[in-house]
């Protein structure tokens, strides 16, 4: 009875480490729902892969103690198979929470959605968060987290706190967050894309192999490496390694405020190689949607979009 039982539970354990590892390669934590006893699916109980290992840890003890004085177990059939039918409860939730949570934009597509739309994803460790992102599905294989768009006049003139959390329209004209590129970024290695389109109607892309963002305390210093692409290295060569700054936070080395003298928010130098969060429309000295390395520092662009997705 025993040996039978220690079998069974170095079976499961294993089964259950296994979709651990496998999380564990994804960094984040995968929120999950609890089956309890009866079977029946706790609706709200969304909880952490520590709180699945307690309660493991719960259903061992209670076995545990049914030991007779000589050390031996005896536990009953009943009993084993109660703490076969729970950890066969457990990991059939983590299996099933691991498909259904979605980290990013591929996690989308892999799960079948082809159409570019808005989407919700769950990127953050141990986190009761989730957000909704715009998931690009027609772009170079699609599969991409839309972090920034601008497809008409909306003022992107805002606070650091503005940025920090995102704001606009995820049909329309939006930057995602500087606290969401952090933490999504963090999560794996991501790549970028920045497409662009001008007035005349010609289209052009930048690709970076390498795409992250620090955390606040580094004023979400930008970290990009590898360009290849048609519309020219306007982000790598200039602002690689810059922090983030906002009319109301100077964080760039130049000794003027370039959030104000360029009419946005950016990982400024002295000042940009590129402007996409300036004033949309704006022709005048390098405040508008620029991209110098394709069309110079003062030919806006009319549509912008930076995507992101794991690299490869
Ligand atoms: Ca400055």
């Amino acid at each position: 009875m025993k040996f039978s039982m220690d079998l069974k539970i170095i079976f499961l354990t294993a089964i259950l480490g296994t979709v651990w590892a496998k999380s564990a390669n994804n960094i984040y934590i995968p929120l999950v729902k609890v089956q309890t006893d009866g079977g029946e699916v706790s609706e709200s109980q969304y909880v952490t892969k520590e709180y699945i290992e307690e309660v493991f840890v719960n259903i061992s003890n209670r076995l545990d103690c049914k030991c007779n004085s000589d050390g031996s177990n005896h536990a009953t059939k009943t009993d084993i198979a109660e703490l076969k039918r729970e950890l066969i409860a457990i990991i059939s939730a983590v299996i099933k929470e691991e498909k259904t949570y979605a980290t990013d934009c591929e996690d989308i597509q892999n799960d079948g959605n082809r159409t570019t739309g808005i989407y919700t994803i769950y990127p953050f460790q141990k986190a009761k968060e989730n957000i909704s992102v715009r998931c690009d599905m027609d772009t170079s294989s699609g599969g991409w987290i839309v972090i920034q768009r601008r497809v008409s006049d909306t003022d992107f003139y805002r606070t650091w706190d503005e940025y920090e959390n995102g704001f606009g329209n995820l049909s329309a004209n939006f930057w995602l967050g500087n606290r969401y590129l952090h933490l999504i970024t963090s999560q794996d290695k991501y790549e970028l894309r920045v497409d662009l389109t001008n007035y005349a109607g010609e289209t052009a892309y930048a690709h970076y192999r390498d795409f992250n963002i620090g955390d606040a305390e580094s004023s979400y210093q930008l970290s990009v490496g590898g360009y290849s692409g048609t519309a020219g290295d306007s982000l790598l060569r200039y602002h690689n390694g810059m922090k983030f700054s906002t009319y109301d936070r100077d964080n760039d080395p130049d000794s003027r405020n370039c959030a104000v003298l360029y009419h946005g928010a950016w990982w400024y130098k002295r000042c940009h190689n590129s402007n996409l969060n300036g004033d949309y429309g704006s022709t005048e000295s390098a405040k508008g949607l620029s991209w110098a390395a394709w069309k110079g520092n003062h030919a806006p662009m009319k549509i912008t979009e930076m995507k992101i997705r794991r690299a490869g």
